[in-house]
């Protein structure tokens, strides 16, 4: 049995509060407020080279320490180097293929998430990479520009392996986005930013909380790409920030105390128009791109407020009641020009468009604490079967008053309504990952292109890493029209991994320990 496969979602509540120092709201998770005194590393641009037409891409899993805090050493795993890994980058229309090589010593995977791609390359629990193993995904570009990232996806094993570090970002491009009027140079008006909250002990290990809190481990060191109190030096009028949450647990609500910024895209690519907000929530998982103007000399940071978690029992338990700085912007004293935000139809607009009225096909799935539709993950069996080029409204209900992230693999969907209303902004362009408020229902419309495979399926899943590897996951497999394949037991992947209930999740030596004894900067104050 898994850790909590018992506890009912009131049950852990209680017990986080009994946990936590003093049930007073707003005191049961806190974040540190750093100096921002560091400048933010940016993930260097991936090296690639063309051989016979295919743009061929190299990562190594490898373990290193990071300075996570100024001047503490932590034990931490990243790709290429210590910690995250560098930014990928491809066009529409390319060829790609990716060696990831794997130097820990612990079997891992590489998950390109938001990626239309075929199943046997997406990087699941079922293309585990051993320790020593190089593993080679190879497919085509053929979607629109966006920022997608890319994580480990292990059996049951994924929020460890992204906590050490193992994450990065896969930027694509297409003909829209090149002409776009939007910052476009990387790492200068074009900055990558990935947001994580840490707990760091007293010898500076990272530490996965085990004390039964929901959603998972939350932080009280919050990181961004790497560093707690970065700063970025801007040089133009507008910067475009890539924010991606890349923490296994913790909602943001990031925006500006002092400005409002333009929305220019969702996990999945550009909206039709950018759209003035105050601030973006991001659930586990969600990306969103925003376009903030700056006045030459002047100071701001981009803040996480409050978070409304919806109806959640008891958002103050769950981070949401957390205000914190994330990141400090510097302007120069003179900024280069920066155009209005705005962009043109993509090429291949028309045929990536989705119509409700093509939706041949509705699902229902219902979540609760730890399972789908009152199912857990088994690697041996498949949950659902589409027909290749299907159009599928999939109706995604959260029962519980606890916060869920869903995502979908292969696919980009938008979000038709929320309890029947018109999604807002946020979710109103290309996404692959909603954050599911208790007690609504999220219609979501898909199309399953391309790719078929009768015995290997893609996720669908909770993004709150804690709930995905106790066993929040379910398989799909899209196949071609005519197959004999169903739901139901699987002898092909019977072999593929264990079975969530009696996978327990290895701690690698050094990591530390898993309990709320003696941390610094920890969740609980
Ligand atoms: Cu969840």
């Amino acid at each position: 049995m898994s850790r909590r496969a018992t506890a009912t979602a009131l049950a852990a509540v209680v017990a986080l509060l009994a946990a936590g120092c003093g049930a007073i709201p707003g005191s049961v998770t806190s974040v540190d407020e750093p100096e921002f005194a560091r400048e933010l590393p940016i993930p260097p641009l991936a090296e690639s080279e063309v051989v016979d037409g295919v743009r061929t891409f190299h990562l190594t899993a490898q373990e290193g320490t990071t300075e996570l805090l100024p001047g503490v050493e932590t034990p931490t795993w990243g790709f290429d180097g210590p910690y995250l890994g560098p930014t990928l980058r491809a066009e529409r229309g390319e060829q790609v293929a990716v060696e990831v090589t794997n130097d820990l010593d612990e079997t891992t995977s590489v998950h390109w998430h938001g990626m239309h791609l075929p199943a046997a390359m997406d990087g699941g629990p079922h293309q585990p990479v051993e320790p020593g193993a190089t593993w080679r995904p190879t497919w085509t570009i053929d979607q629109p520009a966006a920022t997608l990232w890319y994580h480990p996806h292990p059996h049951g094993e994924t929020e460890e392996h992204v906590y050490r570090g193992l994450a990065g970002l896969f930027l694509l491009d297409d003909d829209a986005s090149r002409a776009a009027d939007l910052p476009q140079e990387y790492g200068v008006d074009d900055v990558p930013v990935v947001v994580q909250d840490k707990v760091i002990d007293d010898d500076g290990r990272l530490v996965l909380k085990d004390d039964g809190g929901e959603p998972g481990t939350l932080g009280g060191t919050v990181v961004t790409n790497g560093i707690a109190g970065a700063y970025q030096r801007v040089t133009t009028e507008r910067v475009r920030l890539r924010l991606l949450n890349g923490s296994t647990a913790r909602t943001y609500s990031l925006g500006f105390a002092d400005r409002g910024m333009d929305l220019v895209a969702t996990d999945g690519g550009l909206l039709d128009a950018p759209v003035r907000l105050d601030h973006v929530r991001l659930a586990p998982g969600e990306r969103a791109e925003v376009v903030v103007a700056m006045e030459p000399g002047e100071t701001t940071r981009l803040h996480s407020s409050e978070a409304d978690l919806g109806g959640v029992a008891a958002p103050f338990a769950m981070g949401g009641n957390d205000a914190f700085d994330v990141l400090e912007l510097r302007a120069a004293e003179r900024l280069a020009p920066s155009p209005e935000p705005s962009w043109g139809r993509a090429e291949h607009a028309a045929e990536d468009a989705l119509h409700e009225g093509d939706a041949t096909v509705t699902r229902t799935f219902d979540l609760d604490e730890r399972t789908i539709n009152g199912e857990r993950m088994d690697a041996g069996r498949i949950d659902e079967v589409a027909t290749v080029g299907s159009t599928e409204v999939w109706e995604v209900r959260n029962t519980i008053p606890m916060p869920h992230s869903f995502h979908v693999h292969d696919v980009q969907f938008r979000v038709l309504t929320v309890d029947g209303q018109a999604p807002p902004p946020e979710l109103a362009g290309p996404k692959d990952t909603v954050y599911l408020e208790p007690r609504r229902t999220y219609r979501l419309l898909m199309r399953f292109d391309d790719y078929t495979d009768d015995e290997l399926p893609y996720m669908y899943h909770c993004h709150m890493l804690l709930h995905e590897d106790e066993g929040m996951m379910g398989q799909l497999l899209v196949v071609e029209p005519g197959s004999d394949a169903r739901p139901g037991p699987s002898e092909h992947l019977s072999g593929h991994g264990a079975h969530t209930e009696s996978g327990g999740r290895v701690v690698g030596d050094g990591y530390g320990p898993r309990t709320p004894a003696g941390q610094r900067h920890a969740g609980h104050g």
